[in-house]
């Protein structure tokens, strides 16, 4: 569903997601708020993997990726890429849920947990929200509580196998529990913040916070 470099593909994809989410739809007013299902009400099973970004695709060559985690912490840090290799690495497998309700099981991930990360920065009392940016300008804003979960991961392999770039390599954001629009692919930067800052998606009518089992698509 990439739409190239067409800006003007682009603009109608945009736009098309934006009616859903006005129009309410795939919604089946069945919630699971108990996660007593694997598959999360309204999604259906895919073995494939889609692709899904604003169509912008960057190439950012490892001597180049820098990762900058800033903003309400104490320690803030700009890592490359063997700083960022160097940091404990776990594998992790998980389920993703994309809001446009295709659902894909046993995702190997390896990379950081976030909880490493949190160690790192030591975020600020204040800090309670945290935006994730990607090098193609997107952004996703997530509760610090929920970024922070112990199956959410800084992932630079699928499946053993390096993230390819249409995928969010060299490194992206893997939120597990929550919508696929809130893990942000070719991450660049992880901000910390006293106050919410809706995201690409958040302002143009998605939900702020993404649950799949409570059906949060539509904010
Ligand atoms: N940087 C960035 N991350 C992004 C997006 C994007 O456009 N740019 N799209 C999001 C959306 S809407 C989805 S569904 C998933 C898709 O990830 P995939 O292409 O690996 O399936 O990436 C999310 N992360
Ligand atoms: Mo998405």
């Amino acid at each position: 569903m990439s739409s190239g470099d067409d800006p003007d593909a682009r603009a109608k994809l945009v736009a098309a997601k934006q009616a859903w989410a006005r129009a309410g739809r795939l919604l089946t007013g069945n919630p699971d708020p108990d996660r007593s299902l694997r598959l999360p009400p309204g999604q259906r099973l895919v073995t494939s993997w889609p692709v899904l970004d604003l169509g912008i695709q960057p190439h950012v060559p490892l001597a180049e990726w820098r990762l900058t985690i800033d903003g309400a912490v104490a320690n803030p840090v700009t890592l490359d890429w063997e700083a960022f290799r160097s940091l404990p690495q776990t594998e992790d497998v998980s389920d993703v849920h994309c809001v446009t309700q295709w659902s894909r099981y046993d995702n190997r991930w390896t990379g950081v947990r976030t909880s490493v990360i949190l160690d790192l920065v030591k975020p600020l009392p204040s800090a309670a929200h945290v935006i994730l940016h990607g090098y193609d300008g997107y952004t996703t804003n997530l509760r610090l509580e929920h970024f922070a979960e112990d199956d959410c991961l800084l992932a630079h392999s699928h499946d053993g196998v390096p993230l390819s770039r249409e995928h969010g390599g060299p490194v992206r954001a893997v939120i597990p529990r929550y919508y696929f629009w809130k893990s942000a692919k070719w991450l660049n930067r992880i901000a910390f913040s006293a106050v919410d800052r809706p995201g690409f998606w958040e302002v143009r009518g998605y939900h702020n916070v993404g649950d799949p089992w409570t059906e949060e698509r539509y904010g």
